[in-house]
């Protein structure tokens, strides 16, 4: 018996994992949705949505491949340089990355907005709270005084002064539908999806093809990095991203299972 078929069916805390299973990132992911249930954060499809994103993730390595390092940097130059930032934050968000979210908001002057399929104001109240408690100042969404036209589900209710007001959005995790609703409204997307052929990546501006857990750290260290470069540099950084060709190396990594290289 191997080592790692020692690990608890069920784990009540994160630090019961061993860092050095080979599927580390995997059990700690699964282990945050399902905690993130039982705190009433995250919905109960939310564990089907993270079973998708596993899957892709291992035929991609587990990795952030080089095309979606070069989106995370655009990703990052793209926020530096809007006027009004806003990260949306479902269930499955909330749960994975929360610190994260606060870091990368901070790095980048973005506000953070609470928006979920299924909505509910227990639910919008403890993720509110949750992401309060790892440090976040202001969260918004609960107000709900806008609306996103074309959206006949609850992700149309959003703020006035948040992503009704923004220039650039981060959508991780979610189905197409809001994510084409915001592209009709000219606003610039940044999608986290790990499967690059969902309506989502294929409609933003800067698809992400990547795990959200290596995403929004990569991208605030990213933001870091860049804080101090001009506007020039930033658009000539999201300028020379391609998201074709990013699209294109994520499926085709995902595809050739050639986890050496695209
Ligand atoms: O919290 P709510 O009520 O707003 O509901 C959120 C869910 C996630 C349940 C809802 O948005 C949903 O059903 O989404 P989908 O249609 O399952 O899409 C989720 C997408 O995220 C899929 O394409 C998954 O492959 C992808 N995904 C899942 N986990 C990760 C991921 N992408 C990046 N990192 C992950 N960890």
């Amino acid at each position: 018996m191997s080592d790692y078929e020692s690990v608890p069916a069920e784990v009540d805390r994160e630090t019961e994992i061993p860092a050095d299973h080979p599927r580390y990132e995997d059990l700690v992911s699964r282990h945050r949705i399902e905690a993130g249930v039982e705190q009433g954060i995250t919905h109960l499809q939310g564990m089907h949505a993270e079973g998708r994103g596993s899957a892709f993730d291992y035929l991609l390595g587990e990795e952030t491949i080089p095309t979606a390092d070069d989106a995370e940097r655009a990703a990052a130059a793209q926020l530096l340089l809007a006027d009004h930032p806003v990260l949306s934050v479902n269930g499955n968000v909330a749960a994975l990355v929360p610190g994260e979210i606060v870091e990368l908001a901070d790095a980048t002057g973005a506000k953070i907005e609470v928006n979920l399929f299924n909505r509910t104001p227990e639910r919008m109240r403890r993720i509110a709270d949750h992401l309060r408690g790892h440090g976040a100042d202001e969260v918004l969404g609960l107000e709900a005084d806008a609306r996103i036209p074309g959206l006949d589900h609850e992700r149309r209710k959003v703020d006035a002064d948040g992503i009704a007001a923004a220039d650039v959005v981060l959508v991780p995790l979610e189905d197409g539908d809001r994510a084409e609703a915001l592209a009709e409204l000219d606003k610039t997307e940044i999608v986290v999806d790990l499967n690059p052929l969902s309506r989502s990546p294929q409609v933003a501006a800067i698809p992400i093809v990547d795990n959200i857990i290596r995403a929004i750290p990569n991208m605030t260290d990213h933001a870091r990095d860049l804080g101090g470069a001009d506007r020039a540099t930033l658009r000539e950084i999201v300028d020379s991203f391609d998201r074709e060709e990013a699209l294109a190396a994520a499926e085709k990594r995902i595809r050739s299972g050639d986890l050496a290289g695209e």
